[in-house]
């Protein structure tokens, strides 16, 4: 049974959701851009596409916001986000939907995004009354010294299509308790969940002014733009930071730019992740992680499995098991009850795809199942293909690349030193899991000989993270932290203090200057 009306009526479902989530007619119709439901292939909005002029002027409104907000205690920031959370938590049927719409990715999927909105902002609620620095003792009698940390100006977004909204929020929210405005440039894959987001912000920022605080206009911004708009942020000198999503070229692009004008950059690059099925492994268990780990949302997250390595003796009890799987999986529209994977992206997301799948065949890989594009039972117009699954002799050719679609490459292991020489011998680190109930096996591997990873779970698979820790990865992954933890300290500048409340000038290292 489908939820949602027939495939031919997305456009004006979108529309509805658009009215509904009280998104401004001109901003998505009357534009020479159009965006694309991956479901169907149909034009779901016609956007303005903004320029380098769009940008910093959008930097500029943001700076002069910034000059005003950072002023704001920051407990009466944690207000703003607040109300956003609260605009969230009442649009997340209708934001969830238009994410799935915008995306392909499941319904559930959709919710979770938003969801994983809402925890960041209450986290950052939470967090805009602490922001602590420390007191340090001083060596010198009559002295204290203590951080403090301030906030740090316009903070640009750069977001991928697959986490259109929830990427933007760990940022957005943080930035904005921290004290700083904030740029958007969203993928131009998605630039109505974008434009939702947008709107809802503002209709919060109305609520907090209405209720006699100062939100300066300007203070979110986001601006629907091609590479142009891009490169204007990254290379705005008011924007001190910048944190970006999205593939290592991309990050390659950024990375010197912002590092030439010495500016920050959280970068949350591609990743390679990687599980490891111990001999003590509960398969039944291991099949659910890898499944939704490996075809979930498509294979289309930054976190998504793309290598199993299998302990040969529990081979045979766990791969006939995934393959089975594999060919069962429901593949369609990602808006119908019991689809667990919708559409790639684009054409192309298969061109990728189907390049990665004939070099794997090549490497001395051999197909499992999979591969091949299904035009039967799924919407016309998307591009709807069958997860796949290879198992590879040995970790060569595409193994060491992410390729954003739903191939695992399986290879099997003998002892456990080999496969965690094989987890971390590509350029990405991202995040790794182990599957094991040895408790050796298990603390090896999150230990500093272990995963060299930003994630490394054990008994669950590598996506799915929670907002409370830290996200990120190593090496080509960029190195960025994003949402939890203490990666609030990013969005901020830390000043130390040293203060004399004594009458003498004792100097430190007892550097003696009598004048
Ligand atoms: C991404 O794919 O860019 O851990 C982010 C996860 C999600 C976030 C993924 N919470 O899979």
């Amino acid at each position: 049974m489908t939820s949602v009306p027939e495939t031919g009526s997305i456009p004006r479902d979108v529309r509805a959701l658009l009215e509904d989530l009280g998104v401004a007619s001109e901003t998505w119709s009357g534009g020479a851009f159009e965006a694309k439901t991956p479901v169907t292939g149909e034009i779901i909005g016609r956007v303005r596409l903004g320029g380098a002029a769009d940008m910093n002027a959008a930097v500029d409104a943001a700076h002069a916001a910034f000059l005003t907000w950072r002023s704001v205690p920051a407990p009466v920031r944690g207000e703003l986000v607040r109300l956003f959370g609260e605009e969230l938590r009442a649009n997340k049927p209708a934001l969830g939907r238009l994410v799935t719409i915008e995306t392909g990715k499941i319904v559930s999927e959709g919710l979770g995004e938003v969801q994983e909105m809402i925890d960041i902002c209450d986290f950052a609620v939470g967090l805009s009354r602490q922001l602590y620095g420390l007191t340090i003792a001083s060596e010198r009698a009559d002295h204290r010294m203590m951080e403090i940390w301030h906030p740090l100006g316009v903070v640009g977004i750069i977001s991928a299509f697959n986490f259109p909204v929830a990427v933007w929020a760990w940022n957005a929210s943080l930035a904005l308790v921290c004290g700083n405005a904030c740029v958007w440039k969203p993928s131009e894959k998605t630039p109505l969940t974008a434009l939702a987001t947008q709107a809802l912000f503002e209709r919060a920022a109305e609520r907090y002014r209405k209720a006699g605080h100062v939100a300066p206009d300007g203070l979110s911004a986001v601006v629907i733009g091609a590479r142009e708009a891009g490169e204007a942020l990254v290379d705005n000198p008011r924007v001190p930071l910048v944190s970006a999503t999205g593939s290592t070229a991309m990050g390659r692009a950024v990375g010197p730019r912002l590092a030439s004008r010495f500016a920050r950059a959280i970068l949350e690059l591609g990743g390679n992740n990687a599980a490891i099925i111990c001999p003590t492994a509960d398969i039944d268990l291991s099949l659910r992680a890898v499944a939704f780990a490996a075809m979930g949302t498509a294979g289309q997250r930054c976190t998504s499995l793309r290598r199993l390595f299998v302990q040969n003796s529990v081979y045979h009890k766990l791969v006939p098991r995934l393959k089975q799987a594999y060919t069962t999986v429901k593949v369609g529209n990602p808006l119908d009850d019991g689809t667990l994977v919708g559409p790639l992206i684009d054409e192309a997301a298969y061109a990728s795809m189907y390049k990665a799948f004939e070099e794997a065949k090549a490497s001395g890989g051999s197909l499992f199942t999979g591969g091949e594009r299904i035009r039967a039972g799924v919407p016309q117009g998307g591009v709807y293909v069958q997860p796949t699954l290879i198992e590879m002799p040995e970790q060569v050719g595409p193994v060491l690349k992410e390729t954003f679609a739903p191939i695992l490459y399986v290879i099997r292991y003998n002892d456990l030193e080999e496969a965690i020489r094989l987890n971390n011998e590509v350029p990405q680190g991202l995040s790794s899991s182990i599957f094991t109930n040895d408790l050796r096996e298990a603390e090896r591997f999150i230990s500093a000989r272990g995963s060299d990873c930003g994630i490394a779970n054990v008994n669950i698979g590598p996506s799915g993270a929670e907002i409370g820790g830290a996200f990120g990865g190593e090496k080509e992954t960029g190195g960025g932290r994003e949402a939890g933890s203490d990666s609030w300290k990013a969005y901020m500048r830390r000043a130390t203090n040293t203060i004399n409340y004594g009458s003498t000038l004792p100097l430190a290292q007892g550097v003696k200057f009598e004048v």
